[in-house]
């Protein structure tokens, strides 16, 4: 390949962050440029087919993932020109069930650039934008300029007049919705609130609902330059901090916390919670005085709690009895919480299953009743640790953002009601308090993201995209939702372009140098939606005359423009493209919304409407108890184990890639045995099924059927198995209507309903399962491989 080598050079192993030869980048006479992903900032050259990684020098802690890059640019999985489903193109656009499974054929860009024009022009004219959806959810790449939802939505908008969109995420669907409600903004709350230095400093107990792995404060969108973590903890622990963490599995807390580990039922956090306020209440060692200052509903929701409205009082033998963590249990750490600095976090997968909204308002309120919210290092730490970004400090000048237009459709939906949408356009579904219906989609375009990936119920998503009249894909590489689509456009990685990396919480700003030319004939996405712009007649709104480094530059500008009006050092464009990074102020580390609001309610009240932490909402009231009770409560879940399904599945963040990104990738590949993903099981319950290590298993419910390797392990809880999500959805035989994933992809089990008719939130975390060892033959990974027809172009 073009631009490849740069001569015969020792291979190195990667990420091996404590290499005393590491120079982060920073060396003048070295190869090795500087480039960000989500997982670390890092820097790479070109050694043949290979990439040689290393971690950021100042990083403490590099992520090993950055282990996946070194094997990503040539991969056989990777797509090489365009291509174009057969049945698409002899018999047109229109619903059909053969997508997935029929062969594709190779086009010039010249021809997909036409043809794909042509399909726009035809949905826009005929049927108008609202029968676009451009939700395109995802995660993508680092890179400010290149991001792939900016680049879509901007086209949609300009090209097609606009397109349904998708709100919310599935990372934290119903708190995003129940947030607001209850302490009023989101992002602050996460973004801008307690941060590690705090808990390094000054928190005395951690009550980690749903743990703060490492891999999961591992990435962080947009790049990240220190991984600060373990030390904050490590330095917490050593001060005499507590961590205690509440959750089925042990390695959801570093070794470091020394965690003691109160090994839960998944789901059942918000009964234990309220045990928790219930033995406060009774110890009469609730914050009273805060709960009247700063809270409205404490004695509508101390009444649930007590039992007075439903007869049953909330105490630790009835906690014990849901959760399986014993009273005596419960009660020992609800009395030695009580004047302490505690922190009660809460991780996204908690409100990423059925009710999710419960335990993180749950979680809102055991914070207030012990009354730390706005204390340094105290109150509630929402998703602290499930994400980098979180528990730190703001920089102080804005970061490029690339403007993405005015959409001219109104129409949205809940991100995680994708397959509902295109099962049952003009059916009425309710969401925040309203009733809405779906729109009827002809079109679905998708860039940056992997539905195969991220949905649940796989097999009803195949159904649902079978609906559509063209299933338009760029992809990187040959994922699921690639080999589903009508038309795939060949997407480049970061690694082969120029990009600004930048996150407004990490204060590096990395100047991504591009490290290999295109794989075959991938393009830019942004090269893409240019040509088809163009052939729609508004290419120059689209580039605005602009060429990508040109972008760059007038991206940069932003930031330049600020840090010159605070008389700071601001570098122009070729100086911080020459460095490679730029270190930009940040804002103190104030507390943010909350210590403002503890400091004065009166002058600083929450964007709730009461102004207060809502304990109990009038407005969720008003929308019905159909919706979301009034007030925290505990709610039986359909989704529970039953004879047929026993185990409860918790389908969690992968620790060796994010997501799907990459798992063809070296370090994704090292951690799969016998090419499964790997499933970990507590040996009692493997003893009962006849399962050894290393075997394969099949994990199987009504809803579909995968194979996975089993590891046993006492660090995690009986009755429950633990698969990792990203193993690439491989079907056995892709004519079936269920076919056996024969990867490990726990998304054909998971089930696809709205965490409620509230948030509708994605509910992929937790599901029922049965379990047996696998006999038959065992089937080959094909997950990889490009489709037929697909002939891969050689590497030139
Ligand atoms: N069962 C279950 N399911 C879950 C979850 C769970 O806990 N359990 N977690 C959910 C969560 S929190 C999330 S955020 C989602 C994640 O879901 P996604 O964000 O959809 O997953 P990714 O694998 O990151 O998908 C990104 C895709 O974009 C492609 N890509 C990367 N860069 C570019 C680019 O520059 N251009 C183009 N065109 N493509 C690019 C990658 O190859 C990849 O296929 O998954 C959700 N799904
Ligand atoms: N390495 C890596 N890191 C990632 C990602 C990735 O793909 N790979 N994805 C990133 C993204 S987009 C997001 S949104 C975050 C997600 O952050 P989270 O959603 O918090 O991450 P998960 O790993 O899915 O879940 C964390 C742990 O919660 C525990 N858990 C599950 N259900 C329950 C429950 O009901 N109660 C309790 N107490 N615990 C429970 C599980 O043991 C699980 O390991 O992670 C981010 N970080
Ligand atoms: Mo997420």
């Amino acid at each position: 390949m073009a631009g490849a080598a740069d001569g015969p050079l020792p291979r190195r192993s990667v990420c091996d962050g404590k290499d005393a030869g590491m120079d982060g980048g920073q060396s003048e006479q070295s190869t090795f440029k500087l480039h960000s992903s989500h997982w670390g900032i890092f820097s790479a050259r070109r050694n043949g087919d290979r990439l040689d990684v290393r971690p950021y020098a100042d990083d403490p802690d590099p992520s090993p993932m950055l282990g996946n890059f070194t094997n990503a640019l040539n991969h056989p999985a990777r797509i090489a020109q365009p291509m174009i489903r057969q049945g698409w193109l002899e018999r047109g656009a229109g619903p059909d069930a053969r997508r997935g499974r029929e062969a594709f054929v190779p086009v010039s860009w010249d021809v997909v650039t036409d043809l794909l024009a042509g399909e726009l022009r035809r949905v826009r004219d005929g049927h108008g934008p609202g029968a676009v959806f451009g939700g395109s959810y995802g995660w993508a790449s680092a890179g400010r300029f290149h991001h792939a939802q900016s680049q879509i939505h901007r086209f949609l908008n300009i090209a097609m007049g606009g397109y349904v969109r998708s709100v919310n995420s599935y990372s934290a669907g119903a708190s995003a919705v129940i947030v607001p409600h209850v302490l009023g903004d989101y992002s602050g709350l996460t973004m801008h609130n307690v941060t590690w230095q705090q808990v390094a400093e000054e928190t005395e107990v951690v009550l980690a609902f749903g743990g703060l792995a490492l891999k999961n404060s591992a990435v962080a969108g947009g790049g990240i330059s220190q991984h600060v973590e373990r030390g904050a903890i490590a330095a917490a622990r050593a001060r005499g901090c507590r961590f205690l963490l509440f959750g089925p599995l042990r390695p959801d807390m570093p070794a470091e916390a020394e965690a003691e580990w109160i090994n839960l039922v998944p789901g059942t956090d918000t009964a234990l919670m309220l045990a928790l306020v219930y033995c406060l209440v009774k110890d009469n060692k609730h914050d009273i005085g805060f709960l009247e200052r700063y809270c409205v509903g404490w004695e509508k929701f101390e009444a649930y709690v007590l039992g007075v409205t439903d007869g049953q009082p909330k105490t630790a033998a009835w906690a014990e009895a849901i959760s399986g963590v014993p009273a005596a249990q419960i009660a020992a750490i609800a009395s030695q919480l009580a004047g302490k600095r505690v922190l009660v976090t809460v991780a996204h997968s908690l409100q990423r299953s059925e009710h999710g909204e419960q335990p993180v308002w749950m979680g809102a309120v055991l914070a207030a009743v012990l009354g730390q919210y706005g204390l340094p290092g105290g109150g509630f730490g929402y998703a602290m640790g499930a994400i980098g970004y979180y528990g730190r400090r703001n920089n102080a000048v804005p970061g490029p953002t690339l403007g993405q237009g005015q959409n001219g459709v109104e129409d949205f939906i809940p991100v995680a009601r994708i397959a509902d949408m295109l099962l049952n356009p003009g059916e009425r579904y309710r969401y925040n308090g309203e009733t809405r219906r779906y729109p009827d989609i002809r079109l679905v375009y998708w860039a940056g993201g992997n539905p195969f990936h991220h949905h649940q119920d796989l097999n009803r998503l195949r159904q649902a995209f079978a609906r559509v009249d063209t299933l338009v894909v760029h992809e990187q590489a040959w994922t699921a939702t690639a080999r589903h689509a009508d038309i795939v456009l060949p997407a480049t990685m970061s690694l082969e372009r120029e990009d600004i990396g930048y996150s407004s919480n990490d204060p590096v700003m990395v100047a991504m140098h591009r490290l290999a030319e295109p794989y075959g004939e991938a393009r830019d996405d942004y090269t893409i939606f240019a040509g088809l712009a163009a052939a729609l007649d508004v290419g120059e709104r689209f580039t605005e005359g602009r060429d990508s480094r040109a972008w760059l530059a007038h991206l940069y500008e932003r930031t330049r423009s600020a840090l010159e009006a605070q008389n700071l050092p601001a570098p122009g464009f070729a100086e911080f493209w020459e460095q490679g990074k730029l270190v930009v102020p940040q804002k103190p580390d104030d507390g943010g919304y909350l210590r403002a609001f503890r400091d004065d309610p009166d002058t600083h009240p929450l964007k709730t409407p009461s102004g207060r932490i809502e304990i109990y909402s009038e407005t969720i009231a008003g929308f019905g108890e159909a919706d979301c009770p009034p007030h925290p409560a505990w709610m039986d879940k359909r989704s529970a184990p039953d004879r047929a399904a026993p185990f409860y599945l918790v389908a969690n963040q992968p620790a060796t890639r994010l997501h799907s990104q990459l798992d063809f990738g070296a370090f994704s590949q090292s951690s799969k045995h016998r090419g499964r993903e790997v499933a970990t099981l507590h040996p009692a319950d493997a003893a009962a099924k006849g399962i050894a290590d290393g075997d394969i298993i099949k994990l199987f419910n009504q809803r579909g059927a995968c194979l996975a390797a089993a590891r046993l392990s006492d660090g995690v809880s009986p009755g429950v198995i633990q698969l990792a999500t990203g193993a690439w959805y491989d079907p056995q035989d892709p004519e079936d209507e269920k076919p056996l994933c024969v990867h490990g992809n726990p998304n054909v089990l998971t089930l696809d309903v709205g965490t409620s008719n509230l948030a509708q939130g994605c509910t992929g975390q937790l599901t029922a399962v049965n379990v047996e060892k696998f006999e038959g033959n065992l089937p080959p990974i094909r997950a990889y491989e490009p489709p037929r027809g697909a002939l891969l172009k050689a590497g030139d």
